[in-house]
Formats: C-alpha cells, sequence, structure tokens
C-alpha cells in the first residue's frame, strides 16, 4: 500500500461519521482509517464519555459506530481522495468478524486493521489479552480476508506476553501490526470536584497521548525485533510532533497513526507532524525514512 507521507488517523477519534471521514479525507492524512464497526450500530456508552487530560486523553466510548453497512457504503464515497481507506473491523465474537470482513472483501477499501484491544466493552475482555481466542480469530479472518489485514493490539508490558502474541502473529501473518491501543482502564480524578473525568465503568478508561508514549514505543520496538522487521509496524500512542514520529520509525514502525493529538488539535496535525518529521530529516542529513528505521542504538 502506498502511502504519501507516513503518518495518518489512529481508529477512533471522529471518525464515525460520512462527514467526519471526508475531514480526514480532505486533509493530508495519508490514508483514512474508519471508526472501528461491528455487525449492528452501537449507541456505545453513557457520556461523559471522553475527557482531555493534562497529558492526554481518557475515553470510554464503547464502540459507537454506524454498523458495518454504512462504512462498507462510505469506502466507495471516499475512495475520490486519491488515499487508503482502512476499514476498522472490530466484531463482538469471531463469527461477526468474518461475517462483516466478507462485506468488506467486495469493497474497494484497501485495507482491513483488525481491531483485538477495544477496553471500553462491558463484559467483553480484550481479545489482544486472552492468546487462544487471539489465534482463533487470526486463524478464521486471516484465511478468508482478501484485503491485507492487519492487527491492532494492546499493549504488552512482559516480556513473556510479547513473545507468545510475536508467536502467534507469525503463525498467522499479518500484512501489518498496529501498536498500540489505548491503555485500557486508567482512572484519571478531578481532586477539585472528587470525581472521574468520565462517567462509564466507574470512570476507568483507555489512556491515550504522552502518558503512553514510551509504552507505545517499547510495543513497536520489541515486535519490530520479534518479527525482525519482516512485518510492517504502524505506530501509534502518543505522538503530537514530527519529534515522536521519528522516534516511532527509529524504533522500527513503517508508519504512524494520531488519535489524541487528532481530537485536540483537528485535521491540521497530519500536515505539521509530516512537515516537521520532514524538517527533522533534513536536519540530520536523511533522504528516507529508510536511512534510519529499526536503526535504535543502545547508549
Ligand atoms: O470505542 C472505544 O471505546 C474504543 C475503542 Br473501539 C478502541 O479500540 N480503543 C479505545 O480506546 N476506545
Amino acid at each position: 500500500m502506498a502511502l504519501r507521507t507516513c503518518v495518518f488517523n489512529a481508529a477512533g477519534p471522529k471518525d464515525v461519521t460520512l462527514d467526519e471521514l471526508e475531514t480526514i479525507g480532505k486533509s493530508r492524512a495519508s490514508a483514512i482509517v474508519m471508526k472501528s464497526c461491528t455487525l449492528e450500530p452501537r449507541q456505545g456508552n453513557e457520556e461523559p464519555r471522553y475527557s482531555d487530560v493534562e497529558k492526554g486523553s481518557i475515553n470510554s466510548m464503547g464502540l459507537p459506530n454506524l454498523g458495518y453497512r454504512e462504512y462498507v457504503k462510505f469506502a466507495d464515497a471516499l475512495k475520490k481522495h486519491g488515499k487508503p481507506v482502512i476499514a476498522s473491523v472490530s466484531g463482538l465474537c469471531t463469527a461477526d468478524n468474518v461475517e462483516i470482513i466478507k462485506s468488506f472483501n467486495d469493497s474497494p477499501v484497501d485495507a482491513i486493521e483488525l481491531n483485538l484491544s477495544c477496553p471500553n466493552i462491558k463484559g467483553k475482555p480484550q481479545i489482544g489479552y486472552d492468546f487462544a481466542q487471539m489465534d482463533e480469530v487470526l486463524r478464521e479472518t486471516t484465511k478468508m480476508c482478501k484485503k491485507p489485514i492487519g492487527v491492532k493490539l494492546p499493549p504488552y508490558f512482559d516480556f513473556v506476553h510479547f513473545e507468545e502474541a510475536a508467536r502467534i502473529l507469525k503463525k498467522h501473518n499479518p500484512a501489518f501490526i498496529t501498536c498500540i491501543n489505548s491503555i485500557g482502564n486508567a482512572l484519571v480524578i478531578d481532586a477539585d470536584k472528587e470525581s472521574t473525568v468520565i462517567r462509564p465503568k466507574g470512570g476507568f478508561g483507555g489512556l491515550g497521548g504522552a502518558y503512553i508514549k514510551p509504552t507505545a514505543l517499547a510495543n513497536a520496538r520489541k515486535f519490530y525485533e520479534l518479527t525482525g522487521g519482516k512485518i510492517p509496524i504502524v505506530g501509534v500512542g502518543g505522538v503530537f510532533t514530527g519529534r515522536d514520529a521519528f522516534e516511532f520509525i527509529l524504533a522500527g514502525a513503517t508508519a504512524v497513526q494520531i488519535g489524541t493529538a487528532f481530537m485536540q488539535e483537528g485535521a491540521g496535525v497530519f500536515e505539521r507532524v509530516a512537515d516537521e518529521l520532514m524538517l527533522l530529516l533534513k536536519t540530520k542529513g536523511y533522504d528516507s525514512l529508510d536511512d534510519f528505521r529499526g536503526k535504535l542504538k543502545t547508549c
């Protein structure tokens, strides 16, 4: 998949409706990722369910989306922007994922990102933390999907878990690995109000933004190492500047996605980050991302 820059949007923020997706299409984002979708439309969790916080964001949206049939239709309309359109699939069970992917197979989407890491569905643990289920869903989807299919992972924190996840991924050989989703079930407290800042699940939600960049970099790096650089890594988590994007490429990423910074700054963020990255390359004397991708030194 050819990308004009290595910077585009993360699934989630401002990508639910066709209007929102058109805004991403008109921006300098190099691809359009649509909101994670389910079989049927979902209202999501109760409000307030998103809050900007000091160094990022917390959300418990609960997978609000229009149902996959709408996103199949949107893909047609979005192709006019001349950039890849990526469907994010987050079925509530393996059979749902297979049914949704069947429809996208016959649509003009360029790729599918299978979201195995939504932290905010009441009563549903993240699939990426259940390795048997992750193996099963990848077995069933990778074989029937006719588009390049990548996997969006939750953050891992233990080398044993990185290794087990990488073993399963290598078995199914996805087209790309997107890491990380928000850090699940964080709690932000407003001391003045003596309250949580979001309502669902007692205030627990997915943490994004600057807080999570070191964890996101660790995940991008570890999966790059464990897959021998053979599966493209899409880094996401705390990208606000070209310098942040540079760090992800240095860790081994091929592209970066922007979530919280897009929520906070709007669609101009894609151009700003891409321009800042190009300027940094120039300053450092690099001609392309390949000159330094994965070449992180240990001090
Ligand atoms: O909609 C959400 O609550 C949500 C999803 Br699907 C996801 O993958 N990650 C996230 O932080 N929120």
